[in-house]
């Protein structure tokens, strides 16, 4: 009995100290522990600390050179040190043109990063900046999704971070803040409309001139997830400002593109004529093209409560996993392959290609938040070991080969993200490690001499002058939150919802309601109030709590067959 008081005391002193978590270090007596759940089975206290540190680093490290080299121009060139606009000399240059629109990108996207790091006096100068300096009325065509989850979502986020009076994020309010925000997003949003008002279907045209509205002769094909994922942020607008039609608008899209699934499998294409409402890509996945229409389904449901999006991201999600699942039934018991979600022919569902992309890496996200965990944790496990074997994600992954089918890694943050709600939803120690590796390799392998550069391929590490947006938003922010676990956005998890730009959004009772005409606006359901309290949970057994998320003799299927060392 003494001794095994002494060992307890012994053991909440280690834990104290930094050397294990308490839980953790009272595991290692529980079970025998094999190598792989010795590695991943704690994380030392004082490491966290460490890993939270650097990423703020990380983050400045960006965001300083940004604001040095290249502000008030839309992104930094991270090797040379210089600003990016849009390509004038080449309109049709749409891997830049469609993003960057001379209106300060960066400094928007990362506005509730700097809240969320807690530096609200640079989040006021920041937002002083966008007010006084960006203007909309430019003659750039852009593209209309990425407008709105960069740019909308952004401002709509830091609004609604300063109006918040509890204050969480410290003091974000400049004193002579009058709603500006707001209104730079009505501005915005308002010159998206003939994207909708010019087409035949109701689907949004994927480009408008922002001075001139959709120009002529413009390309009329649209990814799907461009199409049908405007909804949230357009919902938080209409409900803000009390004008349906950008909701409105938002809502039609996305019940065009659900008429069009296919009639025997009910998927979706990836690419669709918004005039002719024909299907020009059958290509159906979870990745680039569709990802974020699914997500909004849910996210939409989440913010706003209409069960009619809910039941979409439901019939779909289940048609996803009839036709796009392969390999073993159960994520963490039975034998058989890794499971993984192929591209499939939407009229078919039949496989189609045998390439994965790295975009698909949220879709584990996804999971986490419709409550499907066991396969959350199944997807993210297949990314993980894709990771170690380059130390980043190629852009495609070829699961035949196993090998890039397009190499490139441009600091995309999707892998980060669901590593980030995995470790929110489980609070597991392997999530930890995880980050710890995401950390270290964008430092080993990205840094430039003024920002983190985009890698040109994961075969030679070479790397290429772009620093996205969607770095300081997204994989610094999720990267950011998943080490510092005191967070006001970690505290209170059941108030925020994070945009597909990383864009934190209340959760709020006045988002659930909304004040303009129910017959004008047609929507017929009512408005659900979910009461989370009275769910049930299933008992989650002993083994499940403490041991690694994935089994560890499946993670080690998955990295053997990757031929990568855990
Ligand atoms: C971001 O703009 C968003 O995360 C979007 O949902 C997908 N593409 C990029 C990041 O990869």
């Amino acid at each position: 009995m003494v001794s095994l008081l002494s060992l307890y005391v012994v053991l909440s002193y280690i834990a104290f100290q930094g050397f294990y978590t308490t839980e953790s270090a009272f595991n290692i007596f529980r079970y025998p522990l094999n190598k792989v759940e010795r590695k991943y089975g704690s994380l030392p206290e004082n490491e966290r600390l460490r890993l939270k540190k650097d990423t703020k680093e990380m983050f400045y490290f960006g965001y300083d050179s940004y604001m040095k080299y290249a502000y008030p121009k839309d992104e930094l060139n991270p090797i040379y040190c210089r600003g990016r606009g849009p390509d004038h000399d080449n309109p049709s240059n749409i891997n830049i043109n469609d993003i960057l629109g001379d209106y300060s990108l960066t400094l928007i996207d990362a506005l509730d990063t700097l809240a969320i790091l807690g530096d609200a006096g640079e989040f006021r100068k920041a937002v002083q900046l966008v007010i006084e300096n960006v203007s909309f009325d430019k003659n750039s065509t852009v593209q209309v999704f990425e407008a709105n989850i960069r740019l909308l979502g952004a401002l709509l986020s830091a609004h609604l971070l300063i109006q918040d009076e509890s204050r969480p994020f410290g003091q974000l309010e400049p004193d002579w803040y009058d709603g500006e925000l707001l209104e730079m997003a009505a501005d915005l949003a308002s010159r998206f409309l003939p994207a909708f008002h010019t087409s035949k279907t109701g689907l949004p045209h994927p480009r408008v001139n922002l001075r001139e509205g959709v120009p002529k002769g413009s390309r009329t094909d649209t990814c799907t997830a461009g199409a049908g994922s405007l909804l949230v942020e357009f919902g938080v607008l209409s409900r803000l400002i009390g004008d349906p039609t950008y909701e409105l608008s938002a809502r039609r899209a996305n019940r065009v593109l659900w008429k069009l699934r296919h009639n025997k499998t009910g998927l979706l294409g990836n690419v669709v004529d918004v005039n002719t409402g024909q299907w020009v890509g059958e290509l159906s996945g979870v990745g680039a093209g569709l990802d974020s229409f699914y997500e909004y389904l849910l996210k939409a449901y989440i913010l706003f409560g209409h069960p009619e999006d809910y039941s979409m991201f439901n019939e779909t999600y289940a048609v996803i996993k009839q036709y796009m699942r392969r390999g073993r039934p159960n994520c963490n018991s039975g034998s058989g392959d890794h499971p993984l979600y192929v591209n499939v022919d939407m009229k078919s569902g039949g496989t189609q290609t045998t390439w994965i992309d790295s975009l698909q890496a949220a879709f584990a996200g996804v999971q986490v938040l419709a409550g499907d965990m066991e396969e959350a944790i199944c997807t993210h496990a297949l990314y993980y070991t894709i990771w170690k074997k380059y130390g980043v994600l190629p852009e495609r992954f070829n699961w035949q080969r196993l090998s890039p089918d397009v190499s490139f890694y441009p600091l995309r943050p999707e892998f980060v993200e669901s590593t980030y709600l995995l470790y929110q939803a489980t609070k597991n120690p392997f999530y930890l490690h995880v980050g710890r590796d995401i950390l270290t390799s964008l430092n080993q392998l990205t840094r430039a001499q003024c920002g983190y550069a985009t890698v040109h391929s994961v075969l030679d590490m070479t790397l290429e002058d772009r620093m996205e947006s969607f770095f300081l938003s997204e994989t610094c922010k999720y990267l950011y939150l998943l080490f510092d676990i005191d967070n006001p956005v970690n505290q209170n998890s059941d108030r925020y919802m994070f945009t597909t730009e990383g864009h934190i959004l209340p959760l709020a009772p006045w988002l659930r309601q909304h004040h303009w005409d129910k017959s004008h606006f047609s929507l017929s359901d009512p408005i659900l109030h979910t009461n989370v309290s009275q769910a049930s949970c299933a008992a989650i057994n002993e083994e499940r709590i403490h041991g690694l998320p994935l089994k560890s003799q499946y993670l080690e299927q998955i990295s053997v067959s990757m031929g990568v060392e855990l």
